[in-house]
């Protein structure tokens, strides 16, 4: 089944989301297949963010993502990737519809406390990327009541 790869910015660890953006994966019936704790190095936020290395913004994203430790994670499901982005919203909380996690809990598009992968080849890149020693295989009980 597809997977995606979420990311809890060092803002939303901070700021005591980790519970609350699990929960809102976790609730809507995705399963979680990967999970851990990290501080990365620059280099590995430059790799991450390569596409965007042109973009005036970049140095400052970098500084922000190593600013701290981050919740990377891997989530899997039906439309995981579209649906996950549904759920953190649009890239500026200014344009993030309520009820989305940027938009119920952040102000400024440098700081918006989540990153979602955009594409199944993205997330196939980041997964690899964050989970060189891979992920869980383990299959929820749940599967027939979630999926008909
Ligand atoms: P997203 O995180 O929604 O996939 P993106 O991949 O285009 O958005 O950009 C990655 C991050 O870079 C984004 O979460 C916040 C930052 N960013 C994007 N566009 C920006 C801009 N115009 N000014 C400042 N930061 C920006
Ligand atoms: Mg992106």
């Amino acid at each position: 089944m597809e997977q995606t790869f979420i990311m809890i910015k060092p803002d939303g660890v901070q700021r005591g989301l980790v519970g609350e953006i699990i929960s809102r994966f976790e609730k809507k019936g995705f399963y979680l297949k990967g999970l851990k704790m990290v501080s990365v190095e620059r280099s590995f936020a430059e790799k991450h963010y390569a596409d965007l290395s042109a973009r005036p913004f970049f140095a400052g994203l970098v500084e922000y993502i190593i600013s701290g430790p981050v919740v990377a994670m891997v989530w899997e499901g039906k439309n995981v990737v579209v649906t996950g982005r549904k759920i953190i919203g649009a890239t500026n909380p200014a344009d993030s519809a309520p009820g989305t996690i940027r938009g119920d809990y952040a102000i400024m598009i440098g700081r918006n406390v989540i990153h979602g992968s955009d594409s199944i080849e993205s997330a196939r890149k980041e997964t690899a990327l964050w989970f060189p020693e891979g992920v869980s295989e383990w299959q929820s009980n749940l599967h027939p009541w979630i999926y008909e």
